[in-house]
């Protein structure tokens, strides 16, 4: 059997011990393992069987490492058939997180018994699959249609005592699990119970069933802009629900196998490992290790201040808050009780947990008082003497070896280390408004930033519930270093011909959460004007890529703040309309710059726009600005609304094959402004010699 599967026994009762760090994942040696464990047990003189695993966990799911590898026998599906005939009474012992094929493998056995702390779930939807070994059968065959639609549907896992009112489990227990689990074995054997097994219960469909799913398939299509996983899972419900358990396991192995091959899922499991890898850095020094962070400092208690404070205070990390007067300080402090407020009558927390997290923040408008924090995150305004001066007075002020993190957006981090005595404790920690809510966070990497500061904020971004990605020092670091191609093209398909709504329309199709021009409405077109209003010509750039914009604030037209800029918003439900008086503004434009606007095909305006993206993400790659592709994967899907089901910029191009990428981005660059499509040596290089992009690490 192996290392990974242990079969012995507890007297009269036979225990198969699988053992296969981190999270017991069904790899084909556990397989197996699990596969002789039941024969030996099949014949030998026990009287039942526990399935238990060693570890911080019950099975965690298939080995996902070992899809789209040749298939090893025994498979799942064989191996449960094995489990459901199996001749002796079959118990699963859960704790942890029994999820995926790993509940599939518990929902198999006759009986399960699970620690209270105990979780169970079917989250294959979330890596684009199906549960294909049984769990859309069985699943309803035990807790209902409607139990199964939500479980599976939202790859939510559910705890040990709700799986026990879905009679989802049949008994939850504190502690001694194994032991619990080997008396209860002997005590159904002693009761003589039944070879219960799920594949045998009844189950048909009643008409509000029928209904839920119709519904549900609806609103999937919608949440997940285009996701096809979820309905194929409703289909194999339906099915469930209308034919015998062996016609059920066909369709649902059809599903699966269909989703296996689907691109949507390869993305989806791209970005499963893309978000593991990134929160490891590469080259790390020995004293590269973090330091643990009981207190910060934030200062400034606007709308970023404020929800990161918010952050922190809900990590149960005590803040001290801090802003100019007393009365900023307080209007900080009235905005975060209000989207406290706001998640109490959402029922996503109590009152109880947000009166707790108030408690650890500590309003202040004096600077000494962050002389002994731990970690001091800079939120004030996005100019670069204003931060210089705040770190020089945090310089005098903060204990030595506390971390100095300005949230900045595009200032030099190297500018404001230079104003303090330690810049090896100065970095960036960049994060997206709202603050409390989107879950990527920049760590920018100054040139003296040293380990221990990297790694500190690595972690207690973790901590705090983000996806943390290291980033070198450039201007917009990786996220709005290429975000502004995305927007120059963005403008220039407008200018060219097309219009707000195609754009927008365009990009939301393909699976942005939303189009380009409506995101800078939302961020502020003056945001911006402002920003281009301290460069020069020729870093603007081309005029016609920021004319309009211009033109659209020098009218007023601010985005949603002001109620309107590349489109009109209704007042009450800010829903965008086109505007005839934007569409003046950019025949004027192309007038004054002799364009004639040409018809455009939204296939160009995604091309355009995503290849924009990755282009200049394959130049960050090759500077080492950022560490891996797929760290850029993770930036775009996590604070840019890329959909996760393509799996982010870098690997759109890589699926469509970086040949035929460079081969686009050269008819872009011979039809369009040449400066503006200088392909990446990196793509260029990589095609040549048949390589990767998934194989390159940053310099
Ligand atoms: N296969 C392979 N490796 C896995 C894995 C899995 N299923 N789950 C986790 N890992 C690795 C992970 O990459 C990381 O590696 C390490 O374990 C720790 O993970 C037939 C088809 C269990 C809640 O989707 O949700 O079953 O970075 O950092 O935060 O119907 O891992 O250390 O090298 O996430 O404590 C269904 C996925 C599979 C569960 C633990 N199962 N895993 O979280 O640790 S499809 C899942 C998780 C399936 C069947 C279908 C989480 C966790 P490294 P971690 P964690």
């Amino acid at each position: 059997m192996g290392a990974t599967v242990k079969y012995e026994r507890r007297g009269p009762i036979g225990v198969i011990r699988i053992d296969n760090p981190p999270v017991n994942a069904l790899s084909h040696a556990v397989r197996s393992g699990i596969m002789e464990a039941l024969a030996i047990a099949a014949t030998d003189d026990s009287s039942a069987v526990v399935l238990f695993c060693d570890g911080r966990t019950f099975i965690a799911g298939a080995d996902i490492t070992e899809f789209g590898k040749p298939p090893q026998a025994p498979s799942l599906p064989d191996l449960l058939l094995t489990l459901d005939k199996h001749p002796k009474l079959t118990i699963a012992a859960i704790h942890g997180t029994a999820l995926g094929g790993g509940f599939e493998v518990a929902l198999t056995c006759n009986y399960r018994m699970a620690l209270a702390t105990a979780k169970v779930g079917l989250p294959e939807v979330k890596l684009g699959l199906l549960p294909g070994a049984g769990g859309t059968q069985r699943t309803p065959r035990l807790a209902g249609i409607p139990a199964a639609v939500d479980l599976i549907t939202s790859g939510n896992p559910i705890n040990a005592r709700s799986a026990l009112t879905l009679q989802l489990v049949d008994k939850v227990v504190d502690e001694n699990l194994i032991d619990a689990a080997a008396a209860y074995a002997a005590e159904l054997v002693e009761q003589k119970a039944p070879q219960r097994q799920a594949s045998t219960l009844p189950l048909s469909l009643t008409r509000e069933d029928q209904q839920l799913i119709e519904v549900a398939g609806a609103k999937l299509l919608k949440k997940t802009r285009g996701e096809r996983a979820p309905q194929r899972i409703l289909d194999c419900l339906l099915t469930a629900a209308t034919q015998p358990f062996e016609e059920g396991l066909k369709r649902e192995r059809e599903e699966f196998v269909a989703c296996l091959a689907d691109p949507q899922s390869a993305a989806l499991r791209h970005m499963f490992f893309a978000e593991r890898a990134a929160g490891k850095i590469d080259n790390l020094s020995q004293d590269g290790q973090a330091i643990s962070i009981a207190t910060v400092g934030i200062i400034g208690a606007g709308t970023m201040g404020g929800g990161i404070a918010m952050c922190f205070a809900q990590a149960g990390i005590n803040v001290t808050l801090i802003d100019m007067t007393d009365e900023a300080v307080s209007q900080g402090l009235e905005k975060i009780a209000k989207n406290w407020a706001i998640s109490v009558k959402r029922g996503r927390l109590t009152a109880a947990q947000t009166d707790a997290m108030m408690a650890n923040i500590t309003p202040s408008s004096d600077l000494n008082d962050l002389a002994e924090v731990d970690m001091v995150i800079e939120a004030v305004f996005e100019n670069l003497d204003v931060k210089k001066e705040v770190f020089a007075k945090l310089d005098g002020i903060c204990k030595h070896g506390a971390v100095l993190a300005s949230n900045t957006s595009y200032q030099s981090i190297d500018a404001i280390a230079a104003a303090t005595t330690r810049p090896e404790s100065v970095l960036g920690m960049h994060f997206f408004s709202p603050a409390n809510v989107m879950k990527l966070l920049e760590v920018v990497r100054g040139a003296a930033s040293s380990d221990t500061v990297i790694a500190t904020a690595m972690a207690v971004g973790k901590k705090i519930g983000k996806v943390s990605v290291l980033s070198g020092m450039c201007y917009g670091f990786i996220g709005n270093r290429m975000l502004r191609h995305y927007g120059r093209e963005a403008a220039l398909c407008l200018v060219e011909g097309s219009t707000p709504t195609q754009i927008d329309s365009a990009m939301e199709s393909w699976g942005m959460a939303m189009g380009p021009l409506a995101v800078s409405d939302l961020a502020g077109l003056d945001i911006g004007y402002k920003a281009r209003e301290q460069l020069t010509a020729e870093h603007k750039g081309d005029p016609a890529s920021y004319m309009v914009a211009d033109r659209l604030v020098e009218a007023g037209r601010l985005g949603q703040k002001s109620g309107a800029g590349y489109y009109q918003y209704d007042p009450e439900t800010r829903q965008r309309h086109e505007d005839s008086a934007v569409m003046a503004i950019v025949t004027e434009v192309r007038r004054e710059l002799g364009i004639t606007p040409r018809l455009f095909e939204d296939d160009e305006i995604v091309n355009r726009l995503t290849l924009a993206l990755a282009n200049e993400g394959a130049k960050l790659l090759q500077e080492g600005i950022a560490q891996r592709a797929s760290d850029i994967d993770v930036v775009y899907c996590y604070g840019y609304g890329f959909p996760r089901f393509k799996g982010g910029p870098m690997h759109t191009i890589e699926s469509m094959g970086l040949d035929k990428a460079v081969t686009l981005l050269k008819e872009f660059q011979n039809q369009l402004n040449p400066e503006h499509w200088q392909i990446a040596p990196l793509l260029t290089k990589l095609v040549a010699n048949g390589g990767q992009l998934a194989d390159h690490h940053g310099v």
